[in-house]
């Protein structure tokens, strides 16, 4: 999965890629470097990122959505929480709800089910703004385990099938960096959730603290964590560096196939 910004402030685009044009590029970019899935958001996750207005996630996502529904033949995701946001961006031809807040947002569930995609859930505690205090668990995975499940069982009551759902560990979401090492290491556990798992670490402050590299020199480090994470099930990797992670990945298929 492929990450696309249609945000003005994303740290690690810089902003790039916050026009038509510009997203079409960046996608023609990642899908010929094997990118299979692309994930459009418009508003920034990153804590201390200004929050937008409906209108203005709208008017930044949409736009992108339907100019690569009709460029490219390939799946698209909508990274967002906002219940119109999720609406129209299946109306205008993505198949995947992200939601880092897991549905949670009055309308989000209604939203997500009427509109026949699959979705997404993420684990995370608070809001981006606060997250980086809530992170006392007893024990972090099963705690983690624990919410994911409540959310898909809760998800299936209200009509959305079991093959449509994915869920996340929320790497970085309200962890510690001990914290987002013991979820990456024991990643294998979430498997109990009978669910496709997603994650997403690409250039995240995880992966600058184990390398010390500033974010523009973290597609290495990135790639190894997306490796490590597929060994341990992980069936989508969320990621900027698409070429690296594919070779990641291609030498691990080698080395099986052998
Ligand atoms: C939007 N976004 C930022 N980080 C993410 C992550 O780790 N997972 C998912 N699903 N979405 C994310």
């Amino acid at each position: 999965m492929g990450i696309l910004n249609a945000t003005p402030d994303s740290f690690s685009d810089g902003g790039r890629f916050n026009s038509v044009d510009r997203a079409l590029a960046a996608a023609e970019a990642m899908l010929e470097a094997g990118a299979d899935l692309l994930d459009i958001g418009g508003e920034s996750t990153r804590p201390g990122a200004t929050p937008v207005s409906q209108d203005e996630e709208l008017a930044r996502v949409i736009p992108v959505i339907e100019a690569l529904a009709a460029r490219f033949d390939c799946p698209l995701s909508v990274d967002t929480s906002t219940p119109s946001v999720m609406t129209r961006a299946v109306e205008a031809g993505a198949c995947l709800i992200n939601d880092v807040r897991a549905l949670t947002r009055p309308g989000a569930i209604e939203a997500a089910a009427a509109s026949g995609a699959s979705v997404c859930v993420m684990h995370m505690r608070g809001e981006p703004g606060d997250m980086a205090t809530r992170t006392d668990y007893r024990d972090l995975v099963a705690e983690v385990i624990d919410y994911l499940a409540a959310r898909l069982r809760l998800l299936r009551e209200a009509g959305i099938p079991a093959e449509r759902l994915l869920v996340d560990p929320g790497f970085g979401f309200a962890k510690t960096h001990e914290q987002n090492l013991e979820l990456l290491r024991r990643l294998g556990e979430l498997s109990r959730l009978d669910a496709p798992v997603l994650v997403g670490m690409s250039r995240k402050r995880m992966i600058g603290e184990a390398t010390g590299q500033p974010v523009d020199r973290r597609a290495v480090g990135s790639a190894a964590a997306a490796l490590l994470a597929a060994e341990r099930g992980a069936a989508v990797l969320r990621v900027h560096d698409v070429e690296a992670t594919r070779d990641a990945l291609a030498v691990w298929a080698a080395m099986n196939s052998a």
